[in-house]
């Protein structure tokens, strides 16, 4: 047991008895979201996990600790505090620990903590990926990084078009990540269902999904896996709008000077505040899709 972690006891409990555990992030609360529908999501989106068999483990940071596992207050502790909790990526972590500060963890740091409690399938909404411009930028997510290396399947609805899908791919493909499709043969783009991009393996159930990752980890081929699920049609948005207000925020983000951690908070906060709250509504649509998916993902595994 690592000294730096506390496991809620609902969570242990459940990891004592081998039941399925499903992992969330905090970044997607504090940075991701407005309050108060960000704590709203957060606990609804525990609840649908709960619904389907698995038990709910929101990871963040609280004076120090590492938590597996949140009260509905730290969950509200973290939607107010929004922009001003740190976003935690692997190179953050001991800083805001050593603080004894609050932290709120990316794709990146919820898989590290994750895999310390043993928790194998995490659900979230987007994952960071090779930023456009890369090539002279250099910004390319940890959460890639950490997708190599670390033994946790990411359930998301694809990555959105702030980011190069293209060297996205790349990127993984290099790093042996594999991308799987929740019946689909194209890498969804968040508020939209597809892309120009494809993924590696359509597979059409849970069971095969889980099947798939009990092979990799059966043959100690470490990393994780991303498992994309398509936004629901009913909430999925119209390309071009999404499209035009991507641009602009790029060009914002390009004019301000803006880069390193702020990037994608944002390119995250333009796009929703561009698109009203049309985008808002399915973003937390998609993210209950995920959970859905992950917590039959988990009771499968
Ligand atoms: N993409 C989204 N929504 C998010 C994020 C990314 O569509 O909330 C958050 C996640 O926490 C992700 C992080 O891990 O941003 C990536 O940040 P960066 O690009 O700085 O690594
Ligand atoms: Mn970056």
């Amino acid at each position: 047991m690592n000294q730096y972690l506390d496991i809620h006891p609902d969570v242990a409990t459940a990891l004592a008895a081998g039941k399925p555990v499903v992992a969330l992030e905090s970044t997607i609360i504090s940075h991701g979201m407005p309050w108060p529908q960000n704590a709203e999501t957060a606990k609804k989106v525990e609840q649908i996990i709960r619904d389907n068999g698995a038990v709910p483990a929101t990871i963040a940071i609280i004076d120090g600790r590492l938590k597996a596992g949140l009260s509905n207050d730290e969950i509200d502790v973290l939607g107010q505090a929004g922009l001003s909790v740190t976003k935690c990526s692997r190179r953050d972590l001991p800083f805001v620990v050593a603080q004894r500060q609050h932290g709120a963890t990316t794709v990146a740091a919820t898989m590290i903590i994750a895999a310390m409690a043993g928790i194998k399938v995490f659900a979230t909404g987007g994952i960071g990926g090779v930023h456009r411009g890369a090539q002279q930028s250099f910004d390319i997510s940890a959460d890639l990084q950490e997708l190599a290396k670390t033994n946790v399947a990411v359930v998301c609805a694809g990555a959105k078009s702030i980011l190069d899908l293209a060297l996205t791919r790349e990127y993984l493909e290099t790093q042996g990540v594999p991308v799987l499709g929740y019946k689909t043969d194209t890498l969804p783009a968040f508020y939209t269902r597809e892309s120009d991009q494809t993924v590696d393996y359509n597979l059409q159930s849970a069971t095969d999904i889980a099947e798939f990752l009990t092979a990799k980890w059966g043959m100690q081929l470490d990393g994780g896996a991303i498992i994309t699920n398509p936004i629901p049609e009913e909430f999925a948005m119209e390309k071009s709008a999404i499209d035009s207000a991507i641009n602009q925020a790029l060009a914002e983000m390009a004019e301000q000077g803006v880069a390193g951690k702020e990037s994608t908070p944002f390119l995250l906060a333009r796009v929703a505040e561009l698109t009203g709250g049309n985008s808002l509504a399915s973003n937390i649509q998609l993210v209950f899709n995920n959970a859905r998916l992950a917590a039959k993902i988990a009771v499968a595994l």
